[in-house]
């Protein structure tokens, strides 16, 4: 059986992150996935935070699996038609350039629609329409304008800005989900449509909870369970620190080793239902017995010293061995996983979640596989390829130029 998105191709018009997030998943579901690169230089990340000389960066060879590479200057006059004809060949194109750049290449919307009439035309941006949708936009900036950053943290200290690359590859998934609706969508109209995400919308999509929390506030505090317990705020949802926000007690707490291992933590959550169990692991059956501490209402004024108390358990023992003893007894917990542990984890080898590959010039790498598992349609993670790969294979098997013509794009600095 082929994979699920056979026969679909993508025109990747994409650089830096944001983009090929997206294009790099429909690639792994099996679309053929044409990135189309500035000729000599290519997508910026392929230089940048370069670890070996001359080798394609990890920045970029980890966002560009699964895809063939052109270049082209869609700016020249060969370019422009061979452009053209790549619009009319293919049946999604990705954009994630500046506010009106495609435009600028002399390809504004009603110009692709009517060249390709069943074409779909996704683009991110920073802004949706509005006072910014000019601007341009990385990562942080979407995190600060999407809720995000005022919401990470600590009370009353500076902002944080996490590292989960919501403003970028959450905005590229979201572009996914837009694309795959418009495609079926297509299938019953007949007729493309344009796919727009902007970065600014996306986090806050991802920060939903927290604009529930602002409504809530204003009704004051809630008294089942203080969804921010560690300080007092203004009028805004405050910088929730490790707390969970949601309706359980939860913290980080030391475990054994915390001295010299900064990542010697773990995510514990103290609901009701276990909490007789937990005491009793931590050595507090004494709890069980005492109304200052056996029921819910008794513990939540005083939730800091609950911590304290499981972490002096905590930190007599390792990550694991908390997670070994608590899992058993129904408790909700985590370790703390550095990403050298993460890179290191059997599980995730064998679900093809951390994948090794082999680059033709950087040799063996570890890279992140595609976390969406189809059953009948297995994703395998393929190089990235170098710039202009495929630039002479593309030109004739979908424009369908010869030896000739593509000699003369060559000397129009075309590709
Ligand atoms: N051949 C010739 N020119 C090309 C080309 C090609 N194959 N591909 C792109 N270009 C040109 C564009 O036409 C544009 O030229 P003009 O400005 O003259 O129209 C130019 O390259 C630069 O594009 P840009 O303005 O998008 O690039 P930048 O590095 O200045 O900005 C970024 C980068 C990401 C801030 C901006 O693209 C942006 O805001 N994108 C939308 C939001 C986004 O995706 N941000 C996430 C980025 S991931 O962290």
């Amino acid at each position: 059986m082929g994979k699920a998105l056979e026969g679909i191709r993508i025109l990747d018009m994409t650089h830096v992150q944001s983009g090929p997030t997206a294009t790099q998943i429909l690639a792994w579901f099996g679309a053929d996935c044409i990135k189309i690169e500035r000729p000599s230089t290519g997508d910026a990340t392929r230089g940048q935070l370069r670890d070996l000389e001359d080798v394609d960066s990890l920045y970029f060879t980890m966002l560009n699996h699964n895809k063939r590479s052109i270049t082209l200057n869609p700016k020249t006059k060969t370019g422009n038609k061979i452009f053209a004809k790549l619009i009319e060949e293919c049946d999604v194109m990705v954009e994630n350039f500046a506010p009106g750049a495609i435009d600028r290449m002399g390809f504004p919307w009603e110009k692709i629609q009517e060249i390709n009439p069943r074409m779909i035309y996704a683009s991110v941006k920073g802004f949706g329409p509005g006072p910014y949708e000019d601007c341009k936009v990385y990562e942080n900036v979407a995190q600060c304008t999407g809720g995000a950053a005022s919401t990470t943290g600590e009370i009353g200290r500076v902002p944080l800005v996490t590292g989960a690359q919501i403003g970028d590859s959450g905005t590229g998934i979201h572009l996914v989900a837009g694309i795959l609706a418009a495609l079926l969508h297509r299938e019953r109209s007949g007729r493309g449509q344009r796919v727009e995400c902007a970065m600014q919308d996306s986090v806050l999509n991802l920060c939903r909870v927290k604009l529930r929390d602002q409504q809530r506030i204003v009704h004051g505090p809630l008294t089942e369970y203080p969804q921010y317990p560690n300080g007092t705020f203004g009028e805004a949802v405050p910088r929730s620190g490790n707390a969970s926000g949601g309706g359980q007690p939860g913290w980080i707490v030391k475990c054994k080793g915390w001295e010299d291992d900064p990542d010697s933590y773990i995510y514990v959550i103290t609901q009701a239902a276990a909490f007789p169990a937990f005491a009793k692991a931590i050595g507090r059956r004494d709890w069980l017995e005492d109304p200052e501490w056996n029921t819910p209402a008794a513990r939540l004024p005083k939730l800091d010293q609950v911590f304290a108390e499981i972490e002096k358990w905590t930190m007599t023992k390792t990550k694991f061995e908390v997670m070994d003893i608590l899992n058993p007894l129904n408790v909700p917990c985590g370790p703390i996983l550095s990403m050298k542990e993460l890179a290191e984890e059997p599980s995730l080898r064998a679900t093809g979640t951390i994948v090794e590959v082999d680059h033709p010039t950087r040799g063996k790498y570890l890279t992140v596989g595609n976390p969406i598992k189809l059953s009948d349609s297995p994703s395998e993670v393929v190089a990235s390829p170098l710039l202009g790969e495929h630039t002479e294979e593309i030109l004739k098997d979908i424009v369908g130029f010869d030896d000739k013509e593509i000699e003369k794009a060559r000397t129009d600095k075309a590709i």
